[in-house]
């Protein structure tokens, strides 16, 4: 049983790879929830949202985010009316927060409404969020917004455009939240844990920041492999490399091996930072070189060949 650590985009590209050399149904992805919002009265999980229609075949290829195909009637006719719509969600992907919504206002858990989601679309992957409880990354900008100096994820990342510099962040909730159901077990059980190309400040971070989940981690530091999410001192898509440079970290493989290094075993670095290898084992994590930018399904399929056998 595989366990794979999963933020947004590059985590639904790897599982999207994952799932094409092992069987999906030995695989289980806990998800980042720390970017997700209550809107327009719904409740809308980004990450989870990502993984599920990437894994279904249903993602939109473009951006990333939300459904292919989209329509936009609802944005267009809530922006005529005055409304927020700087937050864009499509007439379907509407539906998935209406649905969640709905759910939850019925006692579900978010674990039981993921589940029920990815079920209905055909997903075998096992989706947890990292709690069912409420966490939310509050991040504390070095200059004054519009929206204030302590702002949501997603008025940072979406309506700043992660276009300025950040002073400090923190997980508000932490503290007081549970991991979900099936989380520590499944680390503590499970035969390889991937950490996937996610931020690892706003997207694993979170993760590590659930109670009982870093430690769970540590004790199987052997059996962790993590793909670096920067790639020659850039992060592929997101503000992940200016984050590590503006909290004090170096954007560099080296960097996020030393973020890293008291729970991962094993960092695989793209072949761009072959030269770097040796940082990353002066950080005391074991070095794996290989192409790690996953354009296509099939780049995805042979990078998760690497971390299997990197995982031995
Ligand atoms: N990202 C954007 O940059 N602009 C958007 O308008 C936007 C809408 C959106 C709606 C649903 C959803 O699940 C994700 C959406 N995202 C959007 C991406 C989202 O901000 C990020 O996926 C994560 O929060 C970070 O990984």
């Amino acid at each position: 049983m595989l366990v794979a650590l999963a933020g947004g985009v590059g985590a639904a590209r790897l599982l999207a790879g994952l799932v094409r050399v092992v069987d999906p149904a030995e695989v289980t992805a806990v998800v980042n929830t720390a970017d997700d919002m209550v809107l327009h009265g719904l409740h809308i999980s980004p990450d989870l949202d990502t993984v599920t229609y990437t894994l279904a075949g249903l993602d939109n290829k473009e951006t990333g985010w939300g459904l292919a195909g989209e329509t936009w009637a609802v944005m267009e006719w809530l922006e005529a009316l005055g409304g927020e719509h700087w937050f864009r969600l499509g007439d379907r992907d509407l539906a998935t927060h209406l649905y969640r919504t709905q759910r939850l206002s019925e006692g579900a858990t978010l674990t039981e409404v993921t589940a029920e989601l990815a079920a209905r679309l055909g997903v075998d992957v096992r989706l947890l969020p990292m709690s069912d409880d409420p966490v939310r990354t509050r991040l504390t900008l070095a200059e004054p917004s519009p929206v204030g100096p302590d702002v949501s994820f997603q008025h940072y990342f979406v309506r700043l455009r992660h276009s300025v510099p950040v002073a400090s962040l923190h997980f508000e909730g932490a503290d007081r939240a549970q991991p979900a159901p099936g989380v520590l077990e499944a680390i503590e059980t499970a035969d390889l844990v991937i950490c996937c190309p996610s931020n690892p400040l706003v997207s694993i971070g979170p993760l590590l920041a659930v109670p009982g989940v870093r430690q769970a981690l540590q004790a199987r530091r052997s059996d962790v492999v993590a793909v670096s999410p920067i790639v020659a001192g850039h992060a592929l898509k997101g503000p992940a490399d200016r984050l590590l440079r503006e909290l004090g970290h170096d954007s560099s493989v080296a960097g996020v091996a030393r973020l890293y290094a008291d729970w991962v075993g094993t960092l695989v670095i793209d072949e761009a930072d072959a030269a770097l290898a040796d940082d990353v084992a002066r950080a005391g994590v074991r070095c794996v070189v290989a192409p790690t930018v996953m354009g296509t399904p099939e780049r995805a399929a042979t990078l998760s060949k690497v971390v299997l056998d990197a995982g031995g």
